[in-house]
């Protein structure tokens, strides 16, 4: 039990006495960490404030989600002002006007058709909502034998039961094996190294692997499947984007059987690829659209699935009367994440974030390919602004060459990044400027050089 000289913020927080036991981190390796912690304290526009006190320059926007940049004021006071005024109320039959008005100004955002949007509190939870939505519309619908998933192999849709189910990371699979949804298919991944290395934007090769739906087609009936759910690009996995003509040919074979396309736009969305979603960056209409992450500029945790009209319509019109979808969250449109939302999309809508990311993204693609040549380089992918830089593998020590260079980075460079194996993730808050770019991209070709 707390003592009552306990500390209840973080300015009374003793760093010198914190204990890190009692912690139990997640996707992260617990005893190394606890070993020799790396903490952040404070953040700020560009950079974080480490523990010991150094300026940390943000690389990767927290984890692909501070798109606006940190603490920014706008957002800051929206969530204290509506933490003094309404600080939480019942989401399930209540409901206050900011939960409306958010839900509006993203359908504003999202690509023609979807105009409805349901709440949840993360990435994980907005994409077991949509595969649930896909199984009601289809019961409601009257065509209940459509329940099979498709997802892609690498993957990634959060730690839920059905995010892992259809995603294809096998890490994140193999303990759970035993307990995943039942009839899921996975679509064979879009990386070709061998012949889209250092592809600049799109890569050209493989818009024929969407043609596998096809085949999975064939094998179950159409009337057995729901939905395909794919990231337009796969963030977590090493930043693959697709190859040029494929979204429009998965698109195309779905519309054709009456498969549900679902987008998961949770690191895509909000302005990333240079577009306020990956759908419209690449002129592809979803049925569907989860997002997390850059709703908020990640200052209160929430996500959203947006749908298409018919797909509400056809469910709250096949219950007569009464409750007719049976799924939500304690805090969907939680009062303090939907005054977050507004206000994050006020600070987009100012300062034409979206708009930068784009006009940024041909200087991001000339620094991140003149890593291009440097020890242990193999393949370098860009959008927007995000980039993957694919190293070789110490042998028998996947990973381990690249986390070296994120752990430099921090330490020797006061810089922030991220690693997937040994693919190095940058995806920088979209305020970042020519100069920090540069410094980003200095350090990681500085520390490659330096480890073996
Ligand atoms: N879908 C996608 C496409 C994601 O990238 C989720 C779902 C799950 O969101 P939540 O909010 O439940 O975590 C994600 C999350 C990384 C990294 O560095 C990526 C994510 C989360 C944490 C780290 O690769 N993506």
């Amino acid at each position: 039990m707390a003592s009552s000289t306990a500390p209840d913020t973080a300015q009374e927080i003793d760093l010198a006495n914190l204990s890190l036991e009692e912690l139990w981190m997640p996707f992260t390796a617990n005893r190394a960490f606890k070993r020799s912690p790396r903490l952040l304290t404070e953040a700020k526009g560009m950079y974080y404030t480490s523990a010991e006190g150094r300026r940390i320059l943000d690389g990767t926007a927290g984890l692909w989600c501070v798109n606006a940049g940190h603490c920014r004021e706008p957002i800051a006071r929206a969530i204290a002002e509506q933490a003094a005024r309404m600080d939480y109320a019942p989401g399930f039959q209540m409901g206050h006007p900011l939960q409306f008005e958010l839900a509006s100004r993203l359908t504003e955002l999202m690509p023609g058709g979807l105009d409805h949007v349901f709440f949840s509190n993360s990435g994980s939870e907005a994409v077991d909502s949509a595969l649930k939505i896909a199984l009601a519309y289809w019961q409601a619908k009257g065509q209940p034998s459509r329940t099979r998933l498709i997802g892609r192999l690498r993957g990634y849709h959060g730690v839920g039961f059905g995010g892992i189910s259809v995603g294809g990371i096998e890490s994140n699979r193999k303990a759970f094996a035993s307990q995943l949804l039942p009839n899921v298919d996975h679509l064979p991944h879009t990386h070709d190294g061998a012949r889209n290395a250092f592809s600049r934007g799109q890569p050209e090769h493989g818009a024929e692997l969407a043609d596998e739906l096809e085949q999975l087609v064939q094998r179950h009936g159409a009337s057995t499947i729901a939905a395909v759910i794919i990231e337009p690009v796969a963030g977590s996995t090493g930043v693959l984007i697709p190859p040029k003509g494929y979204l429009e040919r998965l698109r195309a074979i779905c519309t054709k059987h009456d498969i549900l396309l679902i987008f998961d736009e949770v690191i895509t969305g909000f302005g990333r690829v240079g577009a306020p979603f990956a759908a419209e960056y690449f002129g592809i209409e979803p049925d569907m659209l989860t997002m997390a992450k850059g709703i908020t500029n990640a200052s209160v945790p929430m996500g959203a699935v947006a749908v298409r009209r018919e797909i509400y319509d056809t469910v709250v019109n096949a219950t007569e009367q009464g409750i007719e979808f049976f799924h939500g969250y304690t805090y969907s449109g939680h009062p303090l994440a939907c005054a977050a939302g507004l206000a994050t999309l006020g600070v987009y809508r100012d300062e034409g974030l979206f708009e930068r990311a784009a006009s940024l993204a041909p200087y991001w693609e000339d620094a991140v390919h003149s890593l291009r040549g440097k020890p242990h380089v193999v393949d370098i992918r860009n959008l927007g602004l995000v980039a993957g830089i694919e190293l070789a593998s110490r042998p028998g020590k996947p990973g381990a060459r690249a986390f070296e260079v994120f752990t430099r980075c921090f330490y020797d460079e006061n810089v922030l990044i991220r690693t997937t194996g040994d693919i190095i993730a940058i995806s920088p808050p979209l305020i970042v400027e020519k100069e920090q770019i540069d410094e980003i991209i200095g350090a990681i070709g500085k520390m490659l050089a330096r480890v073996d």
